[in-house]
């Protein structure tokens, strides 16, 4: 039967007269077949990777891809005046992760079945995900973000598992996501939830009653954890996510007829952050429930297990209080205080090792460093930070456990489906085999002086940004001119990240602009961006970007050298919009804070040039376009370390010390951004910024804003910037996913 032929059928009528949605319907269907005519990948042993978050985005673009009839489909439609962008456009955005954590997850799945590697990922099927941001009086305001429906890429399943929680025992139910990989592979994502969940819970915005368990436990993405109920929700989830994976671990192996004691021999798992760490336990507890002592099943487990780290922040890593564990998992005590005891006895001269801290807390990175083999960082940098710093005591002990890994992204969807003008290009210019083997994207520097290839690079970007532009206008209401620089920073909203500094640098234009000193070429910036619920400092810096949005951009005189835009709920299919219109990748996290980031090689390979600091894996950016394809700035992980150990930092001389520095902060309260904004806001920004500033802001504003100015002064250089984009292009092959997942398993998991 022919594509046309089978849509048809499942149409019931002929594709000119179907309805974009019944379309959406009859494609996922066909993909769902084609699907299923490509075998599971099978092998000796199986990876399971556990995470909290899959930030997976839309599936049925990047399923055509990899299944191969992309284009076939696209001509088939526009044949009859149809078009394949609208049509994805019906599904819904499944918001199942925060940022960088889950989006990495997604793009691991998407490699490991590429790779044909036997891997499936473990998580939740939330509800509601994480929420939808939505902008009003300039401030964000939290709504449920519903995605499931008939018509979704998930497929029920019969498998079912008691998970006891004190005295209530709940069933639990399987829904599958397939995986397909691109040419090859096809592996499974679980996601686990109950038949009971009752979403009429949800009242106000996003609140709901936390205490009935059997009705809200997957209802949201990490709720708001700032309350007790909210805590304790979060390790039901967590205990929930991990039985689920353990007893299908042990289900899947019992039907394979392998021996439980070798189930290193056959099992990995991947523990993505410390959301999964309860797995350790509860595998341990069902394995002595299979006769196998606590001893050997200790040893078993640690065998099994490898961690993954992903920040250094200390209130990102989770310590949870032996009476919330009480409660939730009481049966999982006796274990932890087993593991426990087997660490005090092992190193009782050294507590800061313990698992379970002399205030009671249980420290789960901790559980995971002594009972899983390996342990990595996300980007070298990070790595070392890890071994040397933050997590110095057990490197000490468990050196050769520590490994870095630093991370990638998906080619498919972050080139393929987002860019396919500039993927036709490289194909156009060095054959295929980048989309098998991405470090063969080096070759492009054979044209690095070529002047009609860069010619051709600086139209592919001008599409593109033309395209953001009319996406940005009709989403956001925004006019905004492709031919000024676009610089764009988006990624979640967190102090760390320094969207402020950004803020404050716009400001230094503004003024600069009023003063008739205007800007070698307009610039516009772009963000995008999540605070968490009870995180009010961010809610202030996205405050202050809306008020700075509304005074520009109806100036008459600054609004054309300088535009400002904040994209309303930022995810997955935005960035899939504007990461390719991007000219300056902004990257300005404070030195040592970002553990990698993915959205710096996302921008990289869509030939935007970095402007960042010398954190995570901006520094393997740097080291592979070489110091003069990219813009670096800032104070070093080093001095920053040093800073915070000597309490060297202190805002306020920065503020006092510097006029410009003084003027840019003050004008946070100034009587214009005061007619538009809430004046206790924008003051409690600006009293923490001169007074607190944990992440050194006013440390790096300087240097930052005189980087940007050469930058954008460079930008007029058209010869000299298209070459600049050519070699971040050229050299960007080594962040394929494909070659982070191709050593996790050569290094951890042993799959082949
Ligand atoms: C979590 C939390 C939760 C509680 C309050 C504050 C806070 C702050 C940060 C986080 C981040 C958790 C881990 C995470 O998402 N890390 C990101 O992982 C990416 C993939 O490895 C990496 O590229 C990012 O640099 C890293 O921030």
């Amino acid at each position: 039967m022919t594509l046309e032929e089978s849509l048809t059928g499942k149409l019931g009528k002929n594709i000119a007269s179907a309805s974009d949605a019944e379309l959406y319907r009859a494609l996922l269907a066909y993909v769902k077949e084609k699907t299923n005519e490509r075998p599971l990948t099978t092998g000796n042993k199986k990876l399971y990777y556990i995470s909290a978050e899959f930030l997976i985005g839309r599936q049925l673009g990047k399923n055509l891809i990899n299944l191969g009839i992309y284009k076939e489909v696209n001509e088939l439609l526009e044949k009859n005046g149809k078009s394949l962008a609208k049509v994805a456009d019906e599904e819904m955005e499944p918001s199942l992760g925060n940022g960088g954590l889950g989006r990495l997850a997604a793009c691991f799945l998407d490699s490991i079945a590429t790779l044909d590697l036997n891997g499936d990922g473990v998580g939740l099927r939330y509800h509601f995900g994480l929420f939808k941001q939505e902008f009003r009086n300039h401030k964000q305001y939290e709504v449920p973000d519903r995605w499931l429906s008939e018509d979704c890429c998930l497929t029920k399943t019969d498998v079912c598992f008691p998970v006891t929680f004190g005295k209530t025992t709940v069933m639990s139910r399987m829904y599958d996501l397939d995986v397909v990989g691109f040419k090859k592979g096809h592996t499974k994502l679980h996601l686990f939830d109950l038949d009971t969940i009752d979403e009429n819970l949800v009242k106000e915005g996003i609140s709901f009653d936390k205490t009935q368990i059997e009705k809200n436990l997957t209802l949201f993405l990490y709720p708001d954890d700032s309350d007790k109920d909210g805590q304790l929700l979060r390790i039901y989830q967590q205990y929930f996510m991990v039985s689920n994976a353990a007893q299908l671990i042990i289900k899947e192996q019992k039907e394979l007829g392998h021996d439980l004691r070798r189930m290193a021999d056959h099992v990995a798992i991947q523990i993505n952050d410390t959301h999964p760490s309860l797995v350790i336990p509860e595998l341990i507890r069902l394995l002595i429930k299979e006769g196998i002592s606590f001893r050997d099943a200790a040893g078993i487990v640690t065998g099994v297990c490898a961690y993954t780290n992903h920040t250094i922040l200390a209130e990102a890593l989770e310590k949870w209080p032996m009476s919330y564990l009480n409660k939730v998992v009481p049966h999982l005590m006796p274990i932890i205080g087993g593991l426990d005891f087997g660490v005090v006895c092992a190193y009782h001269d050294n507590h800061n090792l313990n698992i379970i801290d002399g205030e009671g807390k249980v420290h789960m990175a901790r559980l995971d460093m002594h009972y899983s083999h390996s342990v990595n960082g996300v980007a070298a940098l990070h790595t070392k930070i890890l071994k040397h710093q933050e997590l110095r005591p057990f490197f000490e002990n468990y050196a050769e456990k520590f490994n870095n890994k630093t991370n990638g992204i998906t080619f498919r969807r972050w080139l393929m489906l987002c860019n396919p003008e500039l993927a036709g290009m490289i194909t156009d210019l060095i054959g295929e085999d980048w989309m098998y083997n991405a470090a063969e994207l080096e070759r492009l520097m054979y044209f690095h002086n070529d002047e009609g290839v860069l010619r051709h690079l600086d139209e592919i970007k001008r599409h593109k940004k033309e395209e953001a532009a009319l996406f940005i206008k009709e989403k956001e209401g925004v006019d905004i001119d492709p031919e000024s620089v676009f610089c764009i920073h988006v990624k979640r909203m967190h102090e760390y990240k320094r969207q402020q500094m950004n803020a404050l640098n716009i400001i230094y234009e503004y003024m600069n602009i009023k003063n008739g000193n205007y800007p070698a070429r307009p610039i516009t910036v772009i963000f995008g961006g999540k605070a968490a619920p009870a995180y009010y400092m961010a809610k202030n810096v996205i405050h202050l970007i809306l008020c700075l949005q509304q005074l520009i951009n109806n100036d008459p005189v600054v609004s054309r050298y300088l535009k400002v835009v904040m994209l309303q709920n930022y995810n997955i299919s935005k960035a899939e919009v504007v990461i390719p219109a991007a000219d300056i990748s902004e990257q300005i996290s404070l030195a040592s804070k970002e553990a990698s980031g993915t959205g710096n090689m996302k921008f990289m390979l869509n030939g935007a040039v970095t402007l960042g600091t010398n954190d995570g894996a901006n520094v393997e950016i740097r080291d592979l376009v070489g110091i003069e394809n990219i813009y670096t700035f800032g104070k070093s992980s080093d001095e920053v370390i040093n800073l915070y150990n000597t309490n060297g930092y202190h805002a306020i001389d920065f503020y006092n010390r510097s006029e410009s520095i003084r003027s840019c902060v003050d004008f946070i309260t100034s009587d214009e951004l005061r007619r538009i904004g809430d004046d206790s806001m924008l003051r409690d920004l600006q009293d923490n910024l001169k007074n607190k500033d944990w992440f050194m802001t006013l440390l790096d504003l300087e240097h930052y804003s005189s980087v940007k100015e050469t930058a954008v002064f460079d930008y007029q250089n058209r010869a000299k910037w298209t070459r600049m984009m050519l070699v971040n292009v050229a050299r960007s092959g080594f962040f394929s996913s494909d070659r982070t997942i191709t050593e996790y398993d050569r290094d951890i998991w042993h799959l082949r």
